[in-house]
């Protein structure tokens, strides 16, 4: 349980010390408060949310029921003025894994909620109607939302700014989260989406279209003075950046070439590993065809690039949504690839498991195993097809639930190629040939995401034939900083990853925010720290259906070879992989399942939890 600050007797600085609890079901709110205990134990966002989880969802319960807790948490550097700090973690369990879920997003929210006096938000209940969330500082009000339901995300908010003032953060869900498609996500500023596992579900489930927030009292700091001047050097530094202008230019897109050269990029549902018309959807394409970057708040690297698509409209790319919704389905037409794009944020749809989901149903068409036909690079299919999964018509209600639940319904083996692991669909990396990457998204907290342990451009220097443990240690070494540190001091981890903005600051920006000193090691340990909690929190939602399985990759990247490019007939060795895998229970403290030790979870201060998931 969380501790009062009464109880701690501290008077923080750095958080404020509150988290605002709204009950939709009996329309109350309530600011829980909490201690330096708590705070210096989870810093934030993940953390805070994967603890809040594990003490409040009743396991086993449905995702889509009302208990299902929805946590909307910042950390202690979120909104001030540092580099790319204006994120936040939208949280709860998962509607496409069954298990813990999270994303994470930029968006004014994340700044407003801070200045409202709040470090977090938690939505219990369910509307019986349409409703929204409206928080102005200590005003809390649920609001009528019938007029904006089934409207899409960027219409939703212009509507909500214009009535509340165009200031304001907004969180809303679009079509996708409304009719419960399993990975509809939250969208804020026409472009910035989050929590890929459904947490749009969970919104619409609680018929919670918006939240709308907006705060103007200061974020107490412990030295305001050092911590304005550590911001201004920091905000210097990222500008200094030798790949900055770069960067400036073409965002995460400068990837997909080089994913190209090296024969990871997704083609064909994950077939292939190189695609014919690349060319055509680089970060190259994109800046002839760029009118405006956008970005999240408090940032000066932005790197959202817009381009207008073949219907005329504006559309943010970033390389996964390229990837997923291009080479993925055999799109070569960035124009093309934007405005699927654009239906994606506009219906609050994820745009990796929507990728995913268009190739797996591509590739069963092709494979007869569907009465509809949906052509691989056919750009009319795909809408239809995304038409469909957002109005359960057709096929459509069988993409809607991703492609685990897919291929379970459809069977003929099609769960070698539905690209997943624990439900979550894999991101715009194909490992055919890159295991320390596949072993990234085979150990990932949250399902097959890239966002924890990108080890594939460090693996491709160091030697992407081994198995051996350098694999491991990086894999480790990601999650530790990328899915502990970054996630739950919510900031944007770019500057660190993209520009080599150095790790050394964010203890300094921490002492300055919080008071307290800390070391790169101490980050490293919540890191472990989190990862356990969410292991655990798997573990006992799996009960006797967990094991080690859940930590593999699809069987496609262990049994069929791309056929063309430099790494043609290249595949996962599956007695490699569980070697990798061993090794990394190992050094992580779990056991041969993958479920922490009694031990690992006690000195990682969480003893608790061992009883609970039957440790050894
Ligand atoms: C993130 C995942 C990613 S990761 C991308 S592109 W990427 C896709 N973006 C989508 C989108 O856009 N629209 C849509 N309808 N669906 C989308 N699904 C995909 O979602 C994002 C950036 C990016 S761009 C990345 S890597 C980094 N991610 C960070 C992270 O996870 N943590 C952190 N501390 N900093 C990060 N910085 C970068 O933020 P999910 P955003 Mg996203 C339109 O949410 O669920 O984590 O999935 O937040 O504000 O859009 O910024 O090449
Ligand atoms: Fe947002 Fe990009 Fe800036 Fe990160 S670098 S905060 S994703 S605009």
């Amino acid at each position: 349980m969380l501790m009062s600050r009464e109880e701690e007797g501290t008077a923080m600085k750095g958080w404020t010390g509150r988290i605002l609890r709204v009950d939709l079901s009996r329309e109350k709110f309530s600011v829980q408060e909490f201690g330096a205990d708590f705070a210096l134990k989870f810093f934030g966002g993940r953390g805070f949310a994967a603890k809040i989880l594990w003490d409040e969802t009743k396991p086993g319960i449905s995702p889509f029921s009302p208990e299902n807790p929805l946590v909307i948490a910042t950390g202690p550097l979120t909104g001030l003025p540092l580099p790319s700090s204006g994120k936040l973690v939208v949280a709860a369990k998962s509607p496409l894994t069954g298990g813990y879920g999270d994303g994470n997003m930029g968006s004014w929210a994340a700044v407003h909620l801070r200045k409202a006096g709040y470090d977090a938000m938690v939505i219990t209940g369910a509307a019986p109607e349409p409703k929204y969330i409206a928080v102005q500082d200590a005003s809390v009000e649920i609001e009528d939302a019938k007029d904006i339901w089934k409207t899409g995300s960027f219409e939703s908010e212009k509507r909500l700014k214009e009535k509340h003032g165009k200031s304001v953060g907004v969180l809303t869900i679009g079509q996708g989260g409304e009719n419960l498609v399993r990975y509809a996500t939250v969208l804020s500023q026409e472009g910035r989406s989050g929590g890929r596992p459904g947490m749009g579900a969970v919104m619409g489930s609680k018929r919670l279209k918006a939240v709308v927030i907006e705060g103007k009292k200061e974020i107490p700091l412990a030295d305001e003075k050092k911590l304005k001047e550590l911001g201004q050097e920091g905000y210097r530094s990222v500008l200094s950046k030798p790949n900055y202008n770069f960067w400036k230019r073409q965002g995460t897109l400068l990837i997909l070439e080089w994913c190209q050269a090296n024969c990871v990029l997704p083609t064909y549902n994950f077939k292939e590993a190189v695609f014919e018309e690349a060319a055509s959807i680089t970060g190259e394409a994109m800046e002839k065809l760029k009118v405006a970057q956008r970005g999240c708040p408090n940032c000066n690297m932005t790197c959202g690039n817009v381009i207008e698509d073949v219907e005329g409209h504006p559309s943010e790319l970033d390389y996964e949504n390229v990837a997923m919704l291009g080479s993925n389905i055999g799109l070569g037409d960035l124009r093309k690839v934007a405005h699927l794009n654009r239906i994606a944020d506009d219906y609050g749809l994820d745009t990796i498991s929507l990728g995913n989901s268009l190739g797996f149903m591509m590739e069963a068409s092709e494979k007869k195993l569907l009465k509809e036909k949906f052509e691989w690079g056919s750009y009319d299919d795909a809408k239809r097809l995304i038409e469909d999964t957002v109005h359960g018509e057709g096929v459509g209600k069988l993409a809607a639930k991703g492609t685990k639940a897919a291929a379970e319904e459809l069977g003929h083996d099609s769960e070698k190629w539905a690209m997943n692991v624990k439900g979550l669909e894999i991101s715009a990396y194909n490992c055919h040939s890159a295991p320390g990457m596949a072993l990234g998204f085979g150990t990932c907290s949250i399902g097959a995401h890239h966002k924890d342990a990108w080890v594939i451009s460090w693996e491709i220097n160091a030697g992407r034939e081994s198995y051996g443990p350098e694999k491991v240690a990086k894999v480790l070494e990601f999650q530790r900083i990328r899915g502990g540190g970054f996630e739950s001091l919510v900031t944007c981890r770019f500057p660190w990853i993209e520009l080599s903005f150095e790790l050394e600051w964010y203890p300094k920006f921490f002492e300055a925010a919080t008071g307290t000193g800390i070391t790169l090691d101490d980050i490293n340990t919540l890191g472990d720290r989190v990862y356990s909690l969410i292991r655990a929190y798997w573990v006992r939602e799996y009960g006797s259906r967990w094991s080690r399985a859940m930590d593999y990759p699809p069987a496609r990247w262990f049994k069929e070879a791309p056929a063309k490019g430099a790494q043609k007939g290249v595949k996962l060795d599956s007695e490699g992989y569980d070697q990798l895998l061993s090794e990394y229970y190992r050094r992580r403290g779990w056991d041969e399942k993958g479920i922490p030790l009694t031990t690992t979870l006690q000195t990682l201060g969480l003893g608790d939890v061992a009883k609970v998931i039957g440790s050894q």
